[in-house]
């Protein structure tokens, strides 16, 4: 009936350094979700697919040089763009699990020489984003990542700027908690993948739960 309408799904963004295998859990975590009975839906940001992506693509692979606000601001638009599909799937009642979003955003193009003291301009474009219920963020330390085998390489992928990127997720942590609506939850990523599924799991399970009871809407970022 209209009174009970069904529950929207949950937003879950997941972060992190490169290699600490955001990637292998998303996949993992949609298929517990299925396998549960609950609709749930994989996404990713950049979205190489779209136009946008596109022009992303060919910067990480050097293939086109782009100025870093230029480029930080598409990475902003390939969210922009996909907020109509994220919107509805939510709508519908399918759970999203993101592979990165703004924080990544804001995180790498903040680890610039150019725009290290442009924390909030970083930030401004991707306000008023949909908020994510929860973010989780695995949690291991550059040397473990590294020893996980070499980087590729694409664009971002050294020790130092990886360094860096770690510093401004802590900062962006630290604002969302002082702000107090969208929770981070830190999972230690030098687990075996199993024990990170576990962890995952368990608080994906308690964030489903908590959006359904609340029926609160989907928040806005930064806002
Ligand atoms: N990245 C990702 C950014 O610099 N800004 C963004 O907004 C996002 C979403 O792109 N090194 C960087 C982080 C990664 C690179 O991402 C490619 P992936 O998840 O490796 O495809």
């Amino acid at each position: 009936s209209t009174d009970n309408p069904k529950p929207r799904g949950a937003f879950i963004v997941f972060e992190g350094v490169d290699r600490c295998g955001k990637t292998t859990q998303v996949g993992l975590l949609v298929k517990h979700l299925m396998t549960a009975g609950l609709a749930a839906m994989a996404m990713n940001f950049p979205d190489r697919t779209t136009m946008v992506g596109d022009l992303i693509n060919q910067y990480l692979k050097s293939k086109q040089e782009l100025d870093d606000r230029s480029v930080h601001l598409l990475f902003s638009a390939n969210r922009w763009e996909a907020v109509p599909k994220l919107e509805e799937t939510l709508s519908e009642g399918t759970t999203i699990v993101c592979d990165r979003y703004a924080y990544s955003g804001v995180a790498f193009s903040s680890s610039k020489p150019n725009l290290a003291t442009e924390l909030e301009w970083c930030k401004s474009c991707d306000v008023g984003l949909p908020a994510p219920d929860a973010v989780i963020f695995l949690d291991i330390t550059q040397e473990q990542a590294e020893k996980r085998g070499g980087f590729g390489d694409e664009r971002y992928e050294q020790s130092d700027m990886q360094k860096q990127v770690r510093k401004q997720f802590d900062k962006l942590q630290k604002e969302d908690e002082a702000d107090g609506r969208v929770p981070w939850h830190f999972v230690n990523a030098a687990q075996t993948v199993d024990e990170v599924q576990h962890d995952i799991n368990k608080i994906v399970e308690s964030t489903i739960s908590s959006v359904q009871e609340s029926k609160k809407p989907v928040g806005k970022l930064w806002k």
